[in-house]
């Protein structure tokens, strides 16, 4: 039974039950309530919980309205809340010494100022988020109060495993919770995956999606426009692999040179065929061949990059109006020479086949042995294409996925945007402990010595993953 909205629990132990989970459970919630006490003189009023996510395969297609196959993981962030009345602040403070407390006005129309990047900023993604939305159905919020708010956040940040939707989602639920509205989980899927756009990467819907409608035991196919979420039930005899390369990956900072520009090139290629299909339609009367899009990739779009003023000519109007003359479009725009259209459109259009391969493979009839084999070849077509079309990894991750496959991987890729953050292994089940430890020897234990990575903070960096899930903790105790 899928649930429709998020679950509320009243306890820690319904959700962690027994044993080290529930223990380390306690603990946090301890710390982050002694916290806020600390901080603001007051018990918070409510928990709301949202993970981070894997993406098993679809890399880089959602924002193309792609469908992509994720995960929910173990690690989290969790948000504490209370509303102040008669106050017009908003006050973000984190348990990590790193990131100092943000204050924001109240009001819900604020801009965020891109210029100046602060972690704070996704909390106010969700604010904004939460109040166009709200409005946009009619619900009156009234008119803004004060909040006080922690976070704790456990997904390392940088890393692919979407710590951003993690907060941002949390934080939606938090905000959803403490002004007493209960959306449809897929009416927050499809908010949250617009609202982080207004921290300027032009992303797609993936990582808030999986957030919001993870079940425990599934991974989730999802599709776009509008979205929609079905369970993948994965082969228990085997197990996904996460590994941090120890490169962190700035995207919010890089992305006029590599997110957002990756973006516009699909973009401007989709547009380029779009345009090419229209005169075949016209000229042939539909009859154009094939309407297999890879080939029309390989007839339409020339390897060699196009400059602007080449796509300018083709399509006929200016590259700023092209891409309605919207702010992170016109950074890209800036700073880039040359697209690459040939080869971004090909890795979207092998990509998006490969995510159906992958589906298709686990609902088969082939032996569980079969699938994983086959599973994995598909892992490694993906980190093909990511990294010599989309030219998204980077030489640490290159490493990792070659050490992951020299040493019993079934297959192995980056995960996430690249350009840094994690690789992800698919292993038997029962060779993961050992596949641990030899990954650990032969990628992190130089990085040790080095002192790029503690060793005790292992653990975060490379660790088996089951799918996990979202939640509310109401009046917590
Ligand atoms: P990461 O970098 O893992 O948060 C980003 C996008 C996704 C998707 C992947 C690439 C954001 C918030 N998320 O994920 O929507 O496009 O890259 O597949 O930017
Ligand atoms: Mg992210």
């Amino acid at each position: 039974q899928e649930e429709v909205t998020v679950p509320i629990f009243s306890s820690l132990e319904s959700v962690y039950g027994e044993g080290s989970q529930l223990q380390e459970a306690k603990t946090r919630f301890h710390v982050l309530t002694a916290k806020f006490n600390q901080l603001f003189g007051a018990t918070p009023q409510l928990f709301a919980r949202s993970p981070g996510r894997v993406n098993l395969i679809g890399e880089h297609v959602d924002y193309e309205g792609y469908s992509v196959l994720p995960m929910a993981i173990r690690q989290d962030t969790i948000v504490a809340i209370r509303k102040r009345e008669g106050q017009s602040q908003l006050r973000i403070a984190n348990v990590n010494g790193k990131y100092s407390m943000c204050t924001y006005p109240a009001d819900p129309h604020q801009e965020i100022d891109l210029k100046n990047h602060k972690w704070g900023h996704y909390f106010i993604c969700a604010y904004k988020g939460f109040h166009e939305y709200a409005k946009s159905k009619g619900v009156n919020i009234g008119s803004p109060v004060g909040l006080d708010v922690i976070v704790d956040g456990v997904v390392p940040t940088g890393s692919g495993l979407s710590s951003s939707a993690a907060f941002v989602c949390s934080s939606t639920i938090a905000i959803m919770a403490v002004f007493g509205q209960n959306f449809e989980k897929r009416e927050l899927a499809q908010f949250t995956s617009e609202c982080e756009q207004h921290i300027g990467t032009q992303s797609g819907g993936m990582d808030q999606a999986i957030s919001i409608m993870a079940k425990p035991g599934f991974a989730k196919l999802i599709d776009f426009n509008p979205v929609r979420a079905t369970d993948v039930k994965l082969p228990d005899c085997g197990s996904f692999v996460v590994a941090h390369s120890l490169a962190e990956s700035q995207k919010a900072v890089t992305a006029a040179k590599n997110f957002n520009k990756r973006v516009v090139e699909c973009r401007l290629a989709s547009l380029r065929l779009f345009l090419m299909w229209r005169v075949l339609c016209v000229s042939f009367a539909g009859d154009h061949g094939s309407s297999d899009p890879l080939l029309a990739v390989k007839e339409y779009l020339k390897e060699e990059p196009y400059t602007p003023e080449e796509i300018e000519k083709i399509v006929e109007e200016k590259l700023p109006s092209i891409l309605n003359n919207d702010p992170t479009s016109l950074a890209v725009l800036n700073a880039a020479t040359h697209f690459k259209l040939h080869q971004r459109a090909a890795h979207v259009y092998s990509e998006a086949r490969r995510v159906h391969g992958f589906k298709d493979t686990v609902y088969s009839n082939l032996s569980d042995e079969e699938k994983l084999k086959k599973l994995g070849d598909l892992m490694n077509g993906s980190h093909y294409s990511c990294s010599v079309l989309y030219e998204c990894s980077c030489p640490e991750l290159e490493e990792l996925v070659q050490v992951s496959r020299e040493n019993g991987a079934l297959g192995a890729r980056l995960t996430g945007a690249g350009w840094g953050g994690c690789a992800v292994a698919l292993v038997k089940e029962s060779g993961v402990s050992q596949f641990i430890s030899v990954v650990k020897e032969k990628y992190y234990k130089k990085r040790i010595e080095k002192g790029v990575v503690k060793e005790e903070d292992m653990e975060l960096y490379l660790f088996a993953s089951k799918p996990s899930r979202l939640q509310v903790f109401s009046s917590y105790i």
